[in-house]
């Protein structure tokens, strides 16, 4: 357990993570500055902080009280090349990030869930299976509820949906699992090229070690390579071919091989959908059933789950058209597996924030498949420059509006999916918002109301 009694201590950021870390430094008797780029009248919520004896430095980051601190803790949305960061760190203060400063107080085992896509679902369904064990389990990090908070909390496991932003400030931070799922291009805004976004993801396995155990998506050439280096002990699951050792999908079953005992699970009891469900599956059951938690018991766990809110959530069907929620697509990689599991004829709708990667990838998913891709957002031109000369492009200025038009064009038989391939921050505070949004418009819509196209 580090000391930070009378330390000076900057946090950055003021958001979940910075109001965590605020209370953690505050019970640890440090003085806090928190700092965040927003003005103070957009945070008037903050001025409670400043009563308790919290420094506010609003509106900006001020170097001189960087460079003063003793420690600077980060948020996940703040980047080691914000100008007063970078200029402490030359300058030899220590900048942390929560999850680091996290796990130094931590005793219970840690299992770090990462990956572009699968990460909360696996996270969740983990946290169902150790919870049905018994085990007192705390389920969170990128997830919602920051590290920080397990602090002190008497749990017997931790398992952290972890983003490759949290890792780029770890130093120790060594989890006794580690998953990486898979890896397909996103962040693109946040890092300059795919090599510095993998150097992030490969951060994961920097302090794990002998019994360590990476878990691996066996079917990912670049999760492979990326835990090539890694010191501990690895574990494979893969949906193309057989593992002797490890989890992998033949037929209808997932089969778990392990110190040559062999168990077998029929994938048609799972409420889940989607061979990226089955990858999700496996990688959440490997951790607890290595530690000896009952096969019947994980089992019965994971077919119970039945996802989670905004992953192709079916919302309504209405004159014979069905309706998806994905919000939570942010990235290509993510669109490209809902479309998968579903028919043609498909009317997609997408855009948002862009996060500069390539979108000719969704070209090939969609041809055939998709006859309307509707965009909205601050995407949508480089979108439709990517995938105009594939299918047809509308352009609707809300959310609400490309509901309407989608309502207007696709015909029965089809459905309607939104799965925006961008972030939601140009037109929402979060994609929970972006989804909820999109289920209270599809559910307005009249019924028989439609102009058959
Ligand atoms: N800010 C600054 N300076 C900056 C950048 C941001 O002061 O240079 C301030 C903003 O004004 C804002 C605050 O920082 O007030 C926001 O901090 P944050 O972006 O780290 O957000 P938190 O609310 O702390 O939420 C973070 C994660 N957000 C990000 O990684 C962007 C949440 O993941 C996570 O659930 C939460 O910590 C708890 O661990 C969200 C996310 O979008 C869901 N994650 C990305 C993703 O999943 O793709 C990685
Ligand atoms: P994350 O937390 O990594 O964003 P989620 O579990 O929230 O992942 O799923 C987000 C979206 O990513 C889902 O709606 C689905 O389209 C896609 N997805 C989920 N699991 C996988 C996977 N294993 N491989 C690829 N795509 C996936």
């Amino acid at each position: 357990m580090a000391s930070y009694d009378g330390k000076q201590v900057v946090v950055v950021g003021a958001g979940r993570t910075g109001l965590a870390l605020t209370a953690f430094f505050q019970r640890r008797g440090a003085r806090v500055v928190l700092s965040d780029s927003r003005s103070a009248a957009d945070r008037p919520e903050l001025s409670a902080l400043a009563e308790q004896g919290v420094t506010l430095d609003c509106g900006g980051h001020s170097p001189e009280l960087f460079a003063a601190a003793d420690l600077i803790a980060i948020s996940p949305g703040v980047a080691l090349t914000v100008p007063a960061i970078a200029a402490a760190l030359a300058q030899g203060v220590p900048v942390l990030g929560e999850i680091e400063v996290a796990c130094r107080e931590l005793e219970a085992p840690l299992v770090a869930i990462t990956g572009t896509n699968g990460k909360s679902t696996t996270t969740c369904l983990m946290g169902e299976v150790f919870k049905a064990w018994g085990k007192r389990t705390f389920v969170g990090g990128n997830l919602g509820t920051p590290l920080i908070e397990a602090v002190e909390q008497g749990w017997d496991w931790l398992l952290a949906e972890i983003s490759s932003f949290q890792l780029e400030a770890i130093e120790t931070f060594c989890p006794c699992y580690g998953l990486l799922l898979n890896i397909s291009p996103d962040h693109l805004d946040r890092y300059p090229d795919m090599a510095a976004y993998l150097a992030a993801k490969q951060r994961l396995f920097a302090n794990m070690a002998g019994d360590d155990v990476a878990v691996l998506n066996a079917d990912d050439e670049q999760v492979l390579a990326l835990a090539q280096q890694a010191d501990c002990r690895k574990v494979l699951f893969s949906t193309s071919r057989v593992l002797e050792q490890g989890m992998s999908l033949e037929g209808e079953e997932l089969v778990w091989r392990w110190d040559g005992r062999e168990s077998r699970f029929a994938t048609g009891q799972l409420q889940l959908c989607g061979s990226h469900n089955l990858e999700n599956v496996m990688a959440a059951l490997i951790p607890p059933l290595l530690e000896g938690c009952p096969e019947e018991i994980a089992w019965q766990a994971v077919c119970a789950f039945g996802g989670l809110d905004h992953r192709m959530v079916r919302v309504r069907e209405l004159d014979g058209v069905v309706w998806y929620n994905d919000s939570k697509g942010t990235n290509v990689g993510s669109v490209v597996k809902s479309l998968a599991g579903l028919a043609a004829p498909v009317t997609l709708i997408a855009g948002g924030r862009d996060k500069g990667g390539d979108y000719r990838p969704l070209a090939e998913a969609a041809a055939g498949k998709v006859i309307q891709l509707i965009l909205i957002g601050e995407a949508a031109d480089r979108m439709e420059q990517a995938l105009g000369s594939t299918v047809a492009v509308r352009r609707a200025s809300t959310l609400e509006q490309a509901v309407s038009l989608a309502y207007q064009l696709t015909p029965a038989g089809g459905a309607v999916l939104l799965s925006p391939g961008c972030s939601s921050f140009d037109m929402f505070a979060s994609y929970a918002e972006r989804g909820e949004a999109f289920v209270r418009a599809v559910n307005q819509l009249p019924e028989k109301g439609r102009v058959a196209p």
